[in-house]
This record gives C-alpha cells, sequence and structure tokens, in this order.
C-alpha cells in the first residue's frame, strides 16, 4: 500500500495491520485483477479517502529577491513572442513532480516585459489576473481596451477574452500573473486561439474604458444590468484598497466591527454584477495586518497563494515558518492551517481557488488548530 503523508517523500508501507496475509492465493488473486485492469478498494483507502485532505502540494516560500533578478536575466535572454507568448516563469511546487503548478490548481508566475515589447495579442478559456508589487508602464489590453498597470492594482482578464500587453515606457516591468492553469488542464477544458501578433492599440489612457464605465462604487450602468460570470471591471486600484483597509482599521479604532478579527483588515475583490468573487475559478482578496497582529491560525479546503505587499512578518504554513518581506511569495497547500504575524504591519495580497469548491459545495473553514 502507498500512503502519501503530504510530504513528497513517499512512505511504502508493509503489508502489516489493515492488510489480508498475502498467501500464494491472495497473490494470484492480485495478478488476476492486474491483468483484467481491476483495483481493490481495500489497498488504496488510506490515500483516496483520509479523514482530512493531504494535499501533495507542500507549503513553500519563493523570495522575490531571487525571483526579479532571474526574471531581469530572462529578459536579456530570452525573446517574447508568437509561439512562447509570454515571458512568465511559474512557481513549482515541490510536492508536484516538477510541473508549473503553484498548488494543484493555481499558476502563478513572474512576467516581465521589456521597453517596448509586444506579449502578442492570445486567449484561452483559463481565467487570468495580473497584481503588480513594483513598478508600472505596462498597458493589458483586454478586448481592445488598454488598461494601466501599476503598483498595488489587481487586474482581473476572465478567460476567453484577447489579450496581449504592451510596455510603451523606457524602464522593464514585472508583475506576477495567476490562472487557473493547472485546474483546467486537470479537467481537461481547456482551449486556445491566437490573435494579432502586434497589440491592436498603442494608446496608453489613465483610465481603460472598463473602469469609466464600473468604476464608481455602488453605481451600475442602467444598459448592463444582467449579471456576468466574471467580472466586467478590468482593474481595482490600489488607491480604492488602501483607503478600505485603511478605514476598518480606524472603524475598529473607534469601537466598531470592522475587521476580521483584531488588528486584521480585509477585503475581497468582487464582480459588481453578482457580488461574488471577480471570475468563476479564482478568489482575490488583500489583506492588512496592523503592527504587532497576530492570526488565529485557520485552515480552509482549497490551496492560496499570497505575495507580501509591503511590511515584514512571520508565516506558519503546517509545520513550515518564514519570515517574510516585500514581494514574496508562498503557498498554503488545502487544509494547512495558516498563522500569521507581524511586528511593523503586513500587506498581502491572497488568491485561492475558492470559488470551485463553494460552487460544488465541498468548502470548509475551520478556525482553530485541530490534530491533522
Ligand atoms: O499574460 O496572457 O503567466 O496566457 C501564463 C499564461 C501569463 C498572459 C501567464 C498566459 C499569460
Ligand atoms: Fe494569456
Amino acid at each position: 500500500m502507498t500512503v502519501t503523508d503530504g510530504s513528497p517523500v513517499t512512505i511504502v508501507a508493509t503489508d502489516a495491520d489493515d492488510q489480508p496475509r498475502r498467501t500464494p492465493e491472495l497473490e494470484e488473486l492480485y495478478r488476476g485483477f492486474e491483468s483484467e485492469l481491476l483495483v481493490p478498494l481495500w489497498t488504496e483507502i488510506g490515500d483516496l479517502m483520509p479523514p482530512t485532505p493531504r494535499s501533495k502540494a507542500v507549503p513553500h516560500l519563493w523570495r522575490w529577491d531571487r525571483l526579479l533578478p532571474m526574471a531581469e536575466r530572462a529578459g536579456r535572454l530570452v525573446p517574447v513572442g508568437r509561439g512562447g507568448e509570454r515571458r512568465a516563469i511559474a512557481l513549482a511546487n515541490p510536492g508536484l513532480g516538477g510541473r508549473p503548478f503553484a498548488t494543484p490548481t493555481l499558476w502563478a508566475a513572474i512576467q516581465y516585459l521589456n521597453p517596448g515589447e509586444d506579449a502578442p495579442v492570445h486567449r484561452h478559456t483559463q481565467n487570468a489576473f495580473r497584481f503588480v508589487v513594483e513598478g508600472e508602464g505596462v498597458w493589458t489590453v483586454v478586448d481592445g481596451d488598454p488598461v494601466a498597470m501599476r503598483r498595488g492594482d489587481f487586474l482581473p482578464q476572465a478567460g476567453w477574452h484577447w489579450h496581449g500587453h504592451h510596455n510603451d515606457t523606457d524602464a522593464p516591468m514585472a508583475w506576477i500573473d495567476g490562472l487557473d492553469i493547472p485546474f483546467q488542464h486537470l479537467v481537461e477544458s481547456t482551449f486556445f486561439e491566437f490573435g494579432p501578433d502586434e497589440v491592436e492599440t498603442r494608446e496608453t489612457p489613465q483610465r481603460s474604458r472598463s473602469e469609466r464605465l464600473w468604476g464608481h462604487p455602488g453605481l451600475r450602468p442602467l444598459t448592463h444590468l444582467e449579471p456576468t460570470p466574471a467580472t466586467p471591471l478590468l482593474a481595482y486600484r490600489w488607491e480604492y484598497t488602501d483607503r478600505a483597509l485603511a478605514e476598518q482599521l480606524a472603524l475598529e479604532a473607534e469601537g466598531h466591527r470592522a475587521t476580521v478579527e483584531p488588528g486584521h483588515a480585509a477585503v475581497r475583490y468582487t464582480n459588481p454584477t453578482t457580488g461574488g468573487d471577480v471570475m468563476p475559478t479564482v478568489r482575490a482578496e488583500f489583506h492588512r495586518l496592523a503592527p504587532d497582529t497576530a492570526t488565529a491560525p485557520r485552515q480552509e479546503v482549497g490551496s492560496s497563494v499570497f505575495q507580501v505587499f509591503d511590511g515584514t512578518g512571520q508565516v506558519t504554513v503546517g509545520r513550515q515558518s518564514w519570515s517574510v518581506q516585500r514581494g514574496d511569495l508562498f503557498v498554503v497547500p488545502s487544509w494547512q492551517p495558516l498563522t500569521l504575524a507581524t511586528e511593523g504591519g503586513l500587506d498581502l495580497f491572497r488568491f485561492s481557488d475558492a470559488p470551485i469548491f463553494e460552487r460544488l459545495h465541498q468548502h470548509r473553514v475551520q478556525y482553530k488548530e485541530t490534530a491533522q
């Protein structure tokens, strides 16, 4: 019997305790199963039906100060163009066999574009977003609408919309991409099409058409009253996120209930046509811990990727602990408890696959540590 304990190491158990004795007749029966392509439940049950989720993905941290120089080197050595499509370098979780998967469902990558470069137009069924931890100067053009990318902005880009990126400044720019590539790969639902090699517009407006139509809090255009499965708003600007978090902490200080726990402000990016998640498979949030805050351990079905936006802190995921700083990325596998702590304050961007599990009624959250 093969048992995985959530670590990349595989433990091969002897056929003691829960397995019948390996008599010659039993061996013959097992050979019969094999040649008829049959597998009995009793040899597999520990792996297939554990008492709580056992992710093959492991907690892991990628440091921004190692990632960014590699992206810069790729910027000098690797052209961007048709075929490869993007100069994107993906996080490969050490528990997932070297595939470019941060978690079993989520892709996370650093993407890099030099001055004057175009990432050609394409579309795919995978849902995507960009998040910017530093820099500016790239416009992502979604269905012909140029959307400026700047520090702190969250830029969702739902599946099957045409998109390319162009850098019209004289500085290179890096950002992170999140997509549901591993999920769509697993469930075999992916389609892809090439568009024009050159991004259709060189325009560099400060505000996209999408923001001009949708970017007014609490106001919905009467021309667009039908709910859409993904958000029509293509940029969630840092100015608003920052203010929402600051106001939660200010309200808490004034004695009102506005934070998820003491010193912990948080917002979720939402689809203004439904109030739900921005995309069918991806949840995105921003969390702010005030100075000298520690969170209660929390575990959740499904996986997350976090990026430190600002500040420093200590992060514990399962049995792993790290000191983190700006730009660092870490992974929280399914049902592994997460705790966050900071002395000076900590700002974190987070994305997860929670909408998939909620839709399937498989989602669970638990706020205190339990035996795994
Ligand atoms: O920018 O369109 O990291 O299609 C992976 C796949 C980025 C993108 C990635 C993509 C893109
Ligand atoms: Fe893409």
